[in-house]
């Protein structure tokens, strides 16, 4: 081979190895075009089509071929989004057992992702590396870990009633604690937990500013996790409802600004916040007004009977506006380091009040217009309707059909109550639309009742008011329904999700455990047509509650707004390793690591210490690129975090574990994805040689 040819053969593959190395550059092109061409598409014209019959042919032969009906055709083409087509709506649902949010996009009922809260999750990093100190947010206070959740319900923040896309907080019912996430990066901020009890339900709700966010109890114990016998239930139990106290410009929860009620050992449920008219009140329900212990080991009536002996159980209604001022006024005693309101208190001062409500009930509904409270009893085939008026007037009247056997007053119902609608055997949950319709889940039936609001919303859907319109059949075993912002001041209409929690024949069969079944159903003509469009398998966890928000209302980045951004505080962080001061500084036993991460390397790549170290692992990740995710983990250190753009993480860890640990970058960000590698050299205490080699 002659000198120029092999001269130009190696210049060829220099500028091979520089152009798949500037991924930067290569990448944020692509990137650039990606978004050009994202708002290309979103606003991309396409011209009414007008099917030629050649085109009808083929739509009916593959109809055909595929056993599509002409309804099946229709569910299609009002579910399918096109590539790189935007999903008008999102939907955050709780993911159950899996301690997750997930993020789905309507009406296509894609998995857009999921939100890591209570339970570590690698890919995020949560866990792994960051997040420790949010997750130990939510440890008991004696210190034991709790590294799981049951999420139930998911809330929005609010101004004004309406869903202002700004943060989202989420319910545990299973340790009874609250996780916050900014909607700006999608991530868990704050994990805080309920210093009375161990068990919740009634959460999350935000009051119609987000001034607080609610979290009711469950099922009673003595406060702040004593130990009673449970013959002493009457006497030692007690039920709870806090109120979190949101600061939105820290973007936290602030404890020392919360506090809680002290309830009667009801088994207190869901609960909802007042707006408009009803704004100041919560309203929750309870189950188990007989107060029964269980033991069916020892002959008694098990809880499922012992619970619902009785016809009706108690609606609370807590004005919060009292409550804070009464706090505010030092009215509140300690518990396990908590403000909490005496129950005798609030009875006294006009806290609290009962009213009765339908055996057993569940879901608690504000309307729209907070004009009504919406109860469904799980067995009774009616709703309640109660009115916020109504309530209002019996309060001042002192309109009482008695006490309880802890003094609180008891609303006379026939005072209270505006209407009683029936629907169907066990309704659970209510939600609304545009059209002054109401959705109630039946659980028993499967199936979603449409049916009318009265008062101002007769004008709007012109049906007689207070009636069953139609059912929709559900596959199976509905708990939660959402409609599109269909809790807020402002529904949506358009869609509903039916949270089905039996799937059994809708998928393929994965083992004995099978998915859950987010149905969607088009909700967007009046009257009687409502039929399901779309069937979404959940396999990571059994949701309950979800929010349905218009897609425009978040306000996400896309890459943090300045490189070296800690997403714990919000800010640039002074601490972030900057681009050419890359490098390893030891104070005595501490080992101080600055490294910078941009396709397709890390630096420093060699990183060597000694067995015993606390090190502290620091990296910025340069990129500014959307999408231009890194990982970084450390092999079987149990290390693993992601480099989102801009993004700086503070890993620490002691390196307790000597001897050769390739670190690489776990996300696939170039074509030298693989070659994004390094090496940390734990070097054994008393080891005579520089080089680490076999064992002597
Ligand atoms: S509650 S359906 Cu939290 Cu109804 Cu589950
Ligand atoms: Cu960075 Cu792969």
């Amino acid at each position: 081979m002659n000198a120029r040819a092999s001269q130009s053969r190696h210049l060829r593959r220099t500028l091979l190895v520089l152009a798949l190395a500037c991924g930067t550059l290569a990448g944020a092109a692509v990137a650039q075009d990606a978004r050009r061409e994202g708002r290309r598409s979103r606003q991309r014209e396409v011209k009414p089509i007008e099917l030629t019959p050649a085109q009808v042919a083929d739509l009916t032969r593959i109809a055909n071929e595929r056993q599509l009906s002409y309804d099946d055709l229709m569910a299609a083409s009002k579910t399918f989004m096109p590539s790189g087509r935007h999903d008008e709506f999102v939907c955050f649902a709780s993911g159950g057992q899996s301690g997750q949010v997930f993020a789905i996009g309507v009406p296509s009922m894609r998995l857009l992702r999921s939100i890591a809260v209570f339970t570590p999750e690698s890919w995020q990093g949560y866990g792994f590396g960051v997040g420790h100190d949010v997750l130990a947010g939510g440890d008991m206070p004696s210190g034991r870990e709790i590294r799981w959740g049951d999420t139930h319900h998911p809330g929005l923040s609010e101004t004004n009633g309406v869903y202002d896309g700004q943060f989202l907080f989420i319910g545990d019912k299973a340790n009874a604690r609250v996780g916050v996430i900014d909607l700006r990066d999608w991530e868990t901020k704050q994990i805080v937990k309920n210093p009375l009890t161990v068990s919740d339900h009634g959460g999350s709700f935000v009051t119609a500013n987000t001034e607080y966010v609610v979290e009711g109890g469950q099922y009673a114990t003595p406060l702040a996790f004593a130990y009673a016998p449970i013959d002493d239930y009457k006497k030692s139990y007690r039920g709870s409802v806090t109120f979190w106290k949101f600061d939105r410009t820290k973007g936290r929860i602030d404890p020392e600004k919360s506090f809680a009620l002290e309830l009667p050992p009801y088994f207190q449920d869901l609960f909802d916040a007042g707006k408009g008219p009803s704004h100041g009140l919560v309203f929750g329900n309870s189950f188990n007004a007989e107060m029964a212990t269980g033991g069916v080991e020892g002959g008694k009536p098990p809880f499922e009977a012992g619970c619902s002996q009785r016809d009706t159980d108690y609606l609370h209604i807590i004005d919060w506006t009292i409550a804070e001022k009464l706090v505010a006024a030092g009215k509140a005693e300690q518990v396990g380091g908590f403000k909490v309101l005496p129950l005798e208190t609030s009875i006294k001062e006009g806290v609290l009040h009962l009213a009765p409500e339908p055996k057993s009930p569940h879901g608690v509904d504000v309307t729209p217009n907070g004009q009504y409270v919406v109860v469904a009893g799980k067995l009774d085939p009616h709703v309640t309707v109660f009115s916020a008026e109504k309530i209002r007037k019996a309060i001042a009247d002192r309109k009482y059909s008695g006490k309880d056997d802890y003094g609180v007053p008891i609303l006379d119902f026939d005072a209270v109550m505006e209407a009683q609608v029936e629907l169907g055997l066990g309704p659970l949950h209510t939600q609304f639309d545009d059209k002054g319709y109401a959705y109630t889940s039946l659980f028993l039936d499967s199936a979603v009742a449409r049916w009318t609001l009265g008062g101002e919303y007769t004008a709007k859907h012109g049906e007689q008011p207070w009636k069953l319109v139609t059912k929709t059949p559900v596959q199976y075993n509905i708990g939660h329904l959402v409609t599109a912002e269909g809790d807020s001041a402002t529904p949506q209409g358009k869609y509903l999700i039916s949270m089905s929690k039996w799937s059994v024949d809708r998928f393929l069969p994965t083992g004995p455990l099978l998915p859950q079944n987010f149905q969607l159903v088009d909700i967007g003509q009046p009257g009687t047509t409502m039929p399901v469009i779309y069937d979404m398998p959940i396999g990571v966890g059994e949701p309950h509650y979800a929010q349905i928000i218009k897609a425009d209302k978040l306000k996400s980045w896309l890459v943090y707004p300045e490189v070296g951004w800690n997403p714990h505080t919000q800010a640039l962080d002074p601490k972030a390793p900057k681009q050419g001061k890359e490098g390893v500084v030891r104070d005595g036993r501490n080992v101080l690591i600055n490294m910078t991460a941009v396709r397709s390397h890390f630096n420093p790549e060699h990183v060597e210490i000694n067995e015993g170290d606390q090190v502290t692992w620091r990296i910025t990740s340069l990129e500014q690129t959307p999408d231009a995710t890194h990982g970084f983990t450390i092999g079987g250190y149990n290390i693993n975090v992601s480099l989102e753009p801009g993004e700086f993480v503070e890993i620490k860890f002691a390196a307790d574990m000597p001897g050769t640990f390739p670190f690489y970058c776990t996300e696939f960000c170039s074509a030298l994805h693989l070659e994004m590698l390094g090496y940390l050299q734990v070097k054994p205490t008393g080891a005579k040689k520089d080089v680490i080699g076999m064992a002597e």
